[in-house]
């Protein structure tokens, strides 16, 4: 039986139809776990909001607009510094964060008046910036502020700011991804095609789905730099509000995130005719593939085999070292979604780790059909998976290394698991070459680090003290 009913879930079983064990000679694709949909009361899910995938994942890290939410304090905080992706213009947008602080008596007597205040004394506070997005959270879309309406007043009065507004409340979708949806449909709505780059090179891209987590863009950029091609906007790693309105202009749109960028992909091919090629960013074969594929698509080929053979002289041999010592270290990746499927075949096939269960969090079908054809027969694919089932999952598996976010991480540090930050990374960036090999370093420190047996020794009874002494 392909589906799984975990013993935690004896009292939800609807939860079977969302966790899957890949078994020999089946046909796979008639044991899709159900994702994108509503979490089942009972299950405590691990999930963000919709407007915590539009500010937090997309929105947040444009590099030099002031990011305006609608919503009481705690939007705010909660969607600001867990994530960390630097910018090349002092990180600005990581320093800060902005809100309308709503309280009651603006819930009652609407809060339109205190945005537009909020706006002007943000505008007056940083007159060096002059770009804004502005959210709408759950109160404030419940009470029908329009904040459409506060911008354009706003942009009326001062003519040298723009503003873009994203209406995506917290309630408004099952998890995070619908964030990434209206934040993507509504950029292409209303931004793209609003300013003219400067083009520099005959070969121009869009750079789609890279946040530029620990310098994951700044890393791929020194890439685009030596073969030539320029990057008309970065979707949106270390991205300036303006590069962004001008992606109507270029020749290929690169997607790595298909799951929180593929819309603005396919917007930009229908409305603007420009071809979408998807790649993976993560390994030495998949980023040489996307390489090669980029490069054939300008007939630069050339440039590209160069540039993947210093790559491949510098860092393959440390590469090699790593996976001499990782071959046959299990992996548990639990995070968004695509990382599933764009780790569990490079980690295997670039350093001999076996991927023994994943689990996503707002993964679509597309998403499970494509982790489940790259992973492994024996290996658990996850929906939506509460702490509990990630407990039982570990004992059926026996991970030696789990790539999570720090919450679960700190859970299963105490099971003595070594855990590497699967979302923001440990000392990233992990894209690319270079990146692939700073993963690795972290999957070994993380496995082979000895503190872990003596944070599994307990000093107070003597059998222990034995194996600390052992341990030393
Ligand atoms: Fe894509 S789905 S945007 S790759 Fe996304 Fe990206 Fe993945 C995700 S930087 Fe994952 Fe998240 Fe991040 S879960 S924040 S690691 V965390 N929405």
């Amino acid at each position: 039986m392909p589906m799984v009913l975990l013993k935690c879930d004896k009292d939800i079983p609807e939860r079977e139809k969302h966790i899957y064990l890949k078994a020999p000679d089946e046909d796979t694709r008639e044991y899709l776990p159900i994702s994108n949909a509503a979490t089942i009361p009972g299950t405590l899910s691990e999930r963000g909001c919709a407007f915590c995938g539009a500010k937090l994942v997309i929105g947040g890290v444009v590099k030099d607009a002031i990011q305006m939410i609608h919503g009481p304090i705690g939007c705010a905080y909660d969607t600001w510094h867990t994530k960390r992706y630097p910018s090349d213009n002092g990180h600005f947008q990581m320093k800060y964060v902005w809100s309308t602080d709503m309280k009651e008596s603006h819930i009652v007597f609407g809060g339109e008046k205190r945005l537009e205040k909020s706006i002007n004394e943000a505008f007056d506070e940083m007159p060096e910036i002059k770009r804004m997005f502005v959210y709408t959270t759950c109160p404030t879309a419940l009470i029908g502020d329009d904040v459409k309406a506060v911008a354009k007043r706003v942009m009326a009065e001062r003519p040298d700011v723009d503003i873009f507004c994203v209406e995506c409340p917290g309630f408004s979708g099952v998890s995070q991804s619908k964030g990434h949806h209206v934040l993507n449909i509504g950029w292409v709505n209303e931004k793209v095609g609003t300013v003219e780059p400067e083009i520099t090179s005959p070969y121009t891209i869009n750079f789609i789905g890279d946040y530029n987590i620990q310098g994951d863009t700044q890393l791929l950029q020194t890439y685009w730099d030596r073969l030539g091609i320029q990057v008309i906007a970065h979707f949106t790693g270390n991205a300036a509000y303006d590069d962004l309105r001008s992606m109507h202009r270029a020749q290929l749109n690169v997607v790595n995130c298909a799951r929180s960028a593929g819309y603005i992909a396919n917007e930009l091919k229908k409305r603007y005719g420009i071809p979408r090629l998807d790649i993976d960013s993560w390994g030495f074969n998949y980023m040489a593939e996307g390489i090669r594929k980029i490069c054939a698509f300008f007939g630069i080929e050339d440039k590209g085999e160069a540039l993947i053979a210093e790559e491949y002289a510098k860092w393959k041999p440390q590469l090699d070292w790593y996976k001499e010592r990782l071959k046959g270290t299990k992996m548990a990746i639990w995070t968004g979604g695509p990382r599933l499927w764009h780790w569990t075949k490079s980690v295997e096939d670039d350093l001999g780790v076996q991927v023994v269960a994943m689990s996503s969090k707002f993964g679509h079908q597309e998403d499970f059909e494509k982790v489940i054809a790259r992973g492994q027969e024996g290996t658990y694919y996850i929906d939506d998976g509460n702490e509990l089932e990630f407990f039982e999952i570990i004992d059926l598996v026996k991970p030696d290394v789990i790539f999570t976010g720090p919450r679960v991480g700190e859970l299963v540090k105490k099971l003595h698991i070594p855990y590497v930050n699967g979302h923001a990374y440990h000392n990233g960036p992990y894209m690319g070459f270079e990146g692939f090999v700073n993963l690795a370093r972290d999957m070994y420190n993380a496995v082979y680090n000895p503190l872990r047996q003596l944070a599994a020794t307990d000093i107070r009874g003597a059998a222990s003290s034995t194996a600390i002494k052992e341990a030393a």
